[in-house]
C-alpha cells in the first residue's frame, strides 16, 4: 500500500521521537518540516534524511502535496497551525494540549468540522503498554464493580531539562502531564461527574503550578483521585514517566506499581505480571514507556486517515479531556467542587 505523505509541523525536542515512531509504524512517509527557527528543521532533517525544510508553515502547505500534517509544536501555535492546515490536506494531527483554553478547542473542531478535514490528537500515554494491560483487568469484569482508584503521576525528574517553555507556562502541570494523566482517568473508568482540585507551586523560578491534586467521582459511581506532581522533590522510588495506579473492585484489587509490574488480586490470589514497554533504539530511555507508546498512538491514528478503523483520539473525545483539565483550574480557584454536565459536544 503506498505510503501516505506527512509534513511535521515543529522539531523541537518531542518532533526526533514522533517522527521515529512513525517510521516504526510504517505505511506514513515525513516529507517535510517546519520549524520557525529554520536552522532546528534543517539539522532534524539531515539526521532524518529529509530534505524539504520551511521556516514558513503556509509556503510549506502549497509547495507540498500532503495527505496529512502532524503539529508538534507549543500549545500557544496550535490553533494557527489547525486552521492553517484545515481544508488543505485529508487530516490533521495535533499535539497534547489541544489548546490552551476550551474556548480555542471549540474554534479548531469547529474548523476543521467545517473544512471537513478531520482532527487528531497525539495523546498518547493512554497507549502505553502497561495501562492498557491494566485496561483489560479492569474491563475483563474479575475486580467486579470498580468503586475507587488512583492515579499517581509524581516525579523529581528535571522536565525543564528537556523542555525549558515548561518553565514559562502559567498553566503546567494540570495541562502538560495532567492532560494526559486525566485522559488516562477517563479511558481507564469512564467520564466524571465532578471533580474538585487543589493546586500548588513548589518551584519558585517557574509560572505555572508544578503540583495538583484532583478528586473525581466517575458517572459509574467511583471515586479517583489524581496526584501530579513535577516538584522536582527527591524520591526514593523515582520512576520517571511511570504512572502508578490502584484500583479497588467490589471483587478484587489491582496495582500498577514501578518497574511496570501488574498485580491482580482476588479471592484466588495475587497474579504479578511486567509489562514493560517495548524497547526501541531510537527512544530516549530515560523516557521509555512514553516515546514507546507514541507507536500504537501512530497507528491508530494512521488507521483512522486511511479508513480502517476508529481514532481513538478524536479532537471531539480530547475535547472531554480537556473539559477536566480547565474544570480543575475552576476548582482550584474557587475552592469549589466542579460539576461536569454530560458532553455538550463542541
Ligand atoms: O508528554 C509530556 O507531556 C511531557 C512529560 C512526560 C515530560 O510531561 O511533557
Amino acid at each position: 500500500m503506498k505510503a501516505l505523505r506527512f509534513a511535521a509541523l515543529g522539531t523541537g525536542f518531542w518532533a526526533r521521537f514522533q517522527l521515529s515512531a512513525w517510521r516504526e509504524v510504517g505505511g506514513a512517509e515525513c516529507v517535510a518540516l517546519y520549524n520557525r527557527t529554520r536552522s532546528k528543521a534543517e539539522a532534524l532533517g539531515r539526521e532524518l534524511g529529509i530534505d524539504a525544510v520551511y521556516d514558513d508553515a503556509e509556503e510549506l502547505l502549497e509547495k507540498e502535496s500532503l495527505d496529512f500534517v502532524d503539529i508538534i509544536t507549543d500549545p500557544s501555535t496550535h490553533e494557527r497551525f489547525v486552521a492553517l492546515a484545515a481544508g488543505r490536506v485529508r487530516a490533521v494531527i495535533c499535539q497534547k494540549p489541544l489548546a490552551e483554553s476550551l474556548e480555542s478547542a471549540q474554534r479548531m473542531i469547529q474548523a476543521c468540522r467545517d473544512a471537513g478535514t478531520p482532527l487528531f490528537v497525539h495523546e498518547n500515554f493512554r497507549w502505553q503498554a502497561p495501562l492498557r494491560a491494566l485496561k483489560s483487568v479492569v474491563d475483563e469484569g474479575r475486580l467486579g464493580s470498580v468503586f475507587r482508584a488512583r492515579i499517581e503521576m509524581v516525579s523529581g525528574f528535571d522536565v525543564f531539562a528537556n523542555q525549558p517553555f515548561l518553565r514559562t507556562l502559567e498553566q503546567f502541570v494540570l495541562t502538560d502531564v495532567g492532560t494526559h494523566v486525566l485522559d488516562v482517568t477517563r479511558f481507564l473508568f469512564g467520564e466524571a461527574e465532578s471533580l474538585v482540585c487543589h493546586t500548588q507551586k513548589v518551584h519558585a523560578d517557574i509560572a505555572g503550578e508544578d503540583v495538583a491534586t484532583v478528586l473525581l467521582r466517575t458517572r459509574a459511581g467511583a471515586t479517583v483521585l489524581v496526584t501530579l506532581g513535577y516538584a522536582g522533590t527527591p524520591l526514593e522510588h523515582e520512576r520517571f514517566p511511570e504512572t502508578f495506579v490502584f484500583v479497588e473492585g467490589t471483587r478484587g484489587s489491582a496495582e500498577l506499581g514501578p518497574d511496570y509490574w501488574l498485580r491482580t488480586t482476588t479471592a484466588e490470589g495475587t497474579l504479578s505480571r511486567r509489562v514493560p514497554p517495548p524497547r526501541y533504539d531510537w527512544a530516549d530511555p530515560r523516557y521509555d514507556v512514553v516515546h514507546a507508546s507514541g507507536v500504537p498512538c501512530n497507528a491508530n491514528l494512521l488507521a483512522a486517515i486511511r479508513g480502517e478503523g476508529a481514532a481513538e483520539t478524536t479532537a471531539e473525545d480530547n475535547y472531554e479531556t480537556l473539559r477536566l483539565v480547565f474544570a480543575a483550574y475552576e476548582s482550584a480557584k474557587s475552592g469549589g467542587v466542579v460539576r461536569i454536565s454530560p458532553s455538550p459536544t463542541p
